[in-house]
């Protein structure tokens, strides 16, 4: 067994090297006074939802931070694509790539309007624009650029696409807030932009989203949307759904974006961290940000290669998991291998060979104001070491 200064492994009969479950996806809290203290306004005020003040307060703050001229607050940021989706008149087909959380394609079914999968480029995880360009139809309306893991889709491509077959391009930037695209922030492409501030995002509302637009029709029907179709006291214009946000996410909101440059020099600092730890790690590679632009680092992803590391991205997990690091293979499957979209379409996967390669690399590891730099150093020092034993960590998995 090499040395690693890790003996007593789980794996190995011994005890987990960490003895409290390490998350990916733990929660970064702001100031608790801060919070608190909103917290008790609200009380104060008996004012607790429908578009109150801490919510207005809140869309300002992100419109303004991202240099857009619209924000919607939302409940979460599956709904805020449903609505987004049904205030752009959607219907048919709609291009997506199947790398990507479930809701992206549910929030079109949900309306059932078809997803069609489209394959990703592998050095970006994103949607590639020549393919995309293949799965158009006579029945595609539009296209939902998903920014995957916070790295900018490939824009200008996808738009001069949407723009020459005339069809509506929007992002699900649910991985993106805080990052930027040539200096601008995302935020400002396409013709709506939805963000996640759901709990295990880097900035969080508890659950929440936001859509974000410099479109001011759209803004206002989708303000609409989100509020049963109400303009004003009894009168409804448009059919529409209950996606208002609460005060109390507002709250945390509102809080968090007081320590929004903390939580991202944290997740830098991670970053560099494991670069450092894993560079020379054969078979591992950590996927790169564009360190030009903003960037939140939130998901520290690796690709592992089996091939070069002679252990499996799944055998890998199952070590760490053994070991008490529960890391996560975001995503796995890809959304076409999921149902209903794998009876819908079985052979979904003949024309999705890089999404497929990559559901089957990558993985998720943790990251974020929870995870300390000797943490870190431990995580890396068992990814060392099964790899360096590889062979023999293969067959204590295989006892298991
Ligand atoms: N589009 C994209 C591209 C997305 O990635 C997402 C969400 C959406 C759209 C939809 O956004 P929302 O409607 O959720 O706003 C998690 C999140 O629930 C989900 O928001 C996120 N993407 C997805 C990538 O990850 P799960 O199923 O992995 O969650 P779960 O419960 O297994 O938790 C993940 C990890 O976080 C665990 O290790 C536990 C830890 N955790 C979780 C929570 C909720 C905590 O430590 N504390 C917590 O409070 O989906």
């Amino acid at each position: 067994m090499a040395k690693s200064g890790i003996t007593d492994l789980a794996i190995l009969g011994g005890t987990p090297a960490f003895p409290e479950p390490l998350h990916v996806g733990r929660p970064n809290i702001g100031n608790r006074e801060s919070l608190l203290h909103r917290l008790n306004d609200i009380l104060d005020r008996r004012w607790l939802t429908n578009h109150g003040p801490l919510v207005q307060e809140f869309e300002q703050q992100i419109a303004d931070f991202l240099g857009v001229k619209h924000c919607i607050a939302i409940c979460n940021a599956t709904i805020a694509l449903e609505i987004v989706i049904r205030a752009l008149g959607l219907h048919g087909e709609v291009i997506v790539p199947s790398f990507t959380f479930i809701a992206t394609a549910h929030a079109l079914q949900w309306q059932e309007i078809t997803p069609v999968f489209c394959d990703v480029d592998p050095a970006t995880h994103n949607l590639d624009p020549s393919k995309v360009e293949m799965m158009i139809t006579p029945r595609t309306t539009g296209i939902i650029g998903v920014h995957v893991w916070g790295r900018p889709c490939a824009i200008e491509s996808l738009s001069e696409i949407a723009t020459r077959h005339g069809l509506v391009l929007m992002f699900d930037a649910a991985h993106a807030f805080g990052n930027s695209y040539k200096g601008r922030m995302i935020g400002n492409f396409g013709q709506a932009e939805v963000f996640s501030f759901h709990a295990t995002k880097f900035f969080n509302t508890f659950e929440g989203g936001a859509v974000v637009t410099n479109d001011d029709e759209l803004a206002t029907k989708i303000r609409l949307m989100t509020n049963f179709g109400f303009s004003g006291y009894d009168n409804v214009i448009y059919v529409g759904t209950n996606g208002k946000m609460t005060e109390v996410s507002a709250a945390m909101g509102l809080t968090g974006l007081e320590s929004l440059d903390e939580f991202i020099a944290v997740n830098s600092r991670n970053y560099e961290t494991y670069r450092l730890e894993l560079q020379n790690v054969p078979g591992i590679r950590l996927i790169e940000y564009d360190a030009t632009e903003r960037c939140n680092y939130q998901y520290l992803i690796i690709e592992v290669d089996e091939t070069l590391s002679g252990i499996s991205r799944d055998e890998l997990v199952r070590m760490l998991h053994a070991e008490n690091v529960l890391a996560r293979r975001y995503f796995y499957p890809g959304c076409h291998e999921m149902e209903p979209y794998r009876s819908y379409f079985p052979h979904a996967g003949l024309l999705l060979p890089q999404t497929e390669r990559l559901t089957r690399r990558v993985m998720s590891l943790p990251t974020g104001t929870a995870v300390g730099k000797d943490e870190i150093a431990g995580v890396c020092a068992l990814i060392r070491l099964a790899v360096e034993n590889s062979r023999e960590f293969k067959s204590r998995l295989a006892m298991l």
